[in-house]
């Protein structure tokens, strides 16, 4: 669809544009997340070098997402994603508890960044099918998200191999988008790239 008309297309049947990026360890699920989303079929995955976009429709938002290789060499690059993001999807590999201080420092430097002061905030407690995972509480301290102040976040347990919790994801990010749209701290939205 081209731009000009999908604006139009968008604007009569109130379709919205969220872009997100989602950010995480690597091994955490991003990439499993994003085609689950996208196409419904989990697919084999490869660790990401480099990014992959996808648009994901969801009631009547669109949402553009950016997922980013997580290894720790690519993670200075995590910053080129920031600009314009109106949330950050970020998930955690609930198994993986040696590295929740990891997780912790990388998502607090992003959240800190100024670029992402008026992001939205969604961590995915991924992983809830392994025994001994983290419990999305037990996420939730690791990160230090009760911490926060005057930040919007939300934490969410997910499986993505069964597709489990995503979609209660995207609605809390649908709604707040709405509520923080309808009160005026978001004033933009995202810009539509084709
Ligand atoms: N058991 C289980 N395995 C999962 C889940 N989500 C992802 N995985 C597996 O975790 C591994 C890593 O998944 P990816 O989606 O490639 O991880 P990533 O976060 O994109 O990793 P990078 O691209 O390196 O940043 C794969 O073997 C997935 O099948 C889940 O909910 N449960
Ligand atoms: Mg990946």
């Amino acid at each position: 669809m081209g731009q000009a008309f999908r604006k139009l297309f968008d604007a009569f049947f109130g379709n919205k544009e969220m872009r997100v990026v989602m950010l995480g360890l690597d091994a955490a699920g991003k990439t499993t997340i994003l085609y689950k989303l996208h196409i419904g079929e989990v697919l084999s995955t490869v660790p990401t070098i480099g990014f992959n976009v996808e648009k994901v429709q969801y009631k009547n938002v669109v949402f553009t997402v950016w997922d980013v290789g997580g290894q720790e060499k690519l993670r200075p690059l995590w910053r080129h994603y920031f600009n314009n993001t109106d949330a950050l999807i970020y998930v955690v590999d609930s198994l993986d508890r040696e590295r929740i201080g990891r997780a912790r420092a990388e998502f607090q430097a992003i959240i800190n960044d100024p670029f992402m002061l008026n992001s939205v905030l969604l961590v995915f407690a991924n992983k809830q099918d392994m025994r001994g995972a983290m419990t999305p509480m037990e996420v939730c301290e690791g990160l230090g998200l009760y911490d926060l102040t005057n930040r919007v976040w939300h934490i969410q347990g997910t499986c993505a191999l069964k597709g489990d919790g995503l979609y209660e994801g995207l609605d809390w990010l649908a709604t707040t988008l709405d509520e923080m749209r309808a009160s005026g701290r978001i004033t933009s939205t995202s810009s539509s790239s084709s």
